[in-house]
């Protein structure tokens, strides 16, 4: 069996792949804009964990799955996660600088085009995954209608409202929903979406459900966590709200009920999916 690292580098280099063909394909299209192109590419490949992709797969080679039938889906993931990266940074968002070590979208390319590339990517992503002939297609009209409900008005989006409306009054109940609805979500429907590929039983999905969110709620008070010097968001963090003692008991308790979820699976291959939430507990990026 291989370790977390050597599957997370197996993962990476196919994931590139299907990134570098996809990119390749688009460079084709006379109709394609090549500035916007360049600005998507930018962003898509300047050094993402690629987490989402990655927990998608392993959930669908959980439940057995074996060939390249969650590529449209993790592509359409990164896609969507990076189109919240771009507009989340832009100077009407948090106008920041730097993402990843490296000048943001909007910095080296141009406000309008970092705000278009995002537009691009998140319609793409969908006609990726509508497109995508390889999957039967109520499984991929499944993944729309998840992805969709996940990233829409009423989750991620919503979570960037909440998140640029909160006060220093804010509790933690509002805390967690932001947590829920920016993070958890898309982690969750990465996680709900290699099952579905995989064409696990309704039971399975209810349990990678809960799984996937408590596995998003712990990534994002790690991230909170690794994060503790950033002075925009120290208000609104698990950290400033619970202190250390408080926002890591929250962060493993977290990953036990993600742990707990797989156990309840009662699948011989969960122990991939156990090392990524520990993983996650220990994680300096
Ligand atoms: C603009 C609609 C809209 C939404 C933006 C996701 C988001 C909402 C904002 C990004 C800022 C942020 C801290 C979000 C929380 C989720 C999170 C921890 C993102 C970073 O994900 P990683 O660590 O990033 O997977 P990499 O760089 O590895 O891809």
């Amino acid at each position: 069996m291989l370790s977390l690292a050597e599957e997370q580098s197996r993962f990476t280099a196919r994931f590139e792949n299907w990134l570098q063909g996809y990119l390749q394909l688009q460079s084709l299209n006379s109709d394609y804009a090549a500035n916007l192109l360049q600005s998507q590419s930018y962003s898509l490949l300047s050094g993402g964990k690629r987490f989402r992709p990655f927990l998608a797969e392993a959930v669908y080679q959980l439940f057995g799955g074996s060939s390249d039938a969650t590529r449209s889906y993790c592509l359409s993931l990164e896609m969507v996660h990076t189109y919240s990266l771009i507009h989340d940074d832009l100077p009407c968002m948090d106008n920041d600088d730097f993402r990843r070590g490296q000048p943001t979208n909007h910095k080296k390319f141009s406000e309008e085009i970092a705000l278009l590339a995002g537009d691009g990517l998140l319609t793409d992503a969908f006609f990726l995954l509508s497109s995508d002939t390889q999957l039967p297609p109520s499984v991929r009209l499944q993944l729309i209608e998840l992805l969709s409900s996940r990233a829409g008005s009423a989750g991620m989006v919503s979570g960037q409202i909440f998140d640029m409306q909160v006060s220093s009054a804010i509790d933690l109940k509002k805390l967690q929903q932001i947590h829920r609805l920016k993070t958890a979500h898309l982690i969750q429907a990465a996680a709900v979406g290699g099952a579905l590929i995989a064409e696990a039983t309704g039971h399975e999905l209810e349990i990678i459900n809960n799984f996937g969110f408590h596995l998003g709620m712990a990534f994002q008070i790690q991230d909170d966590l690794l994060d503790a010097d950033d002075q925009d968001q120290s208000y609104k963090s698990y950290l400033s709200l619970l202190g250390l003692p408080g926002a890591s008991s929250e962060l493993q308790k977290h990953s036990d009920q993600a742990l707990s979820s797989l156990a309840i699976l009662k699948r011989p291959k969960t122990s991939l999916l156990e090392e990524l939430v520990r993983y996650n507990l220990k994680r300096l990026i």
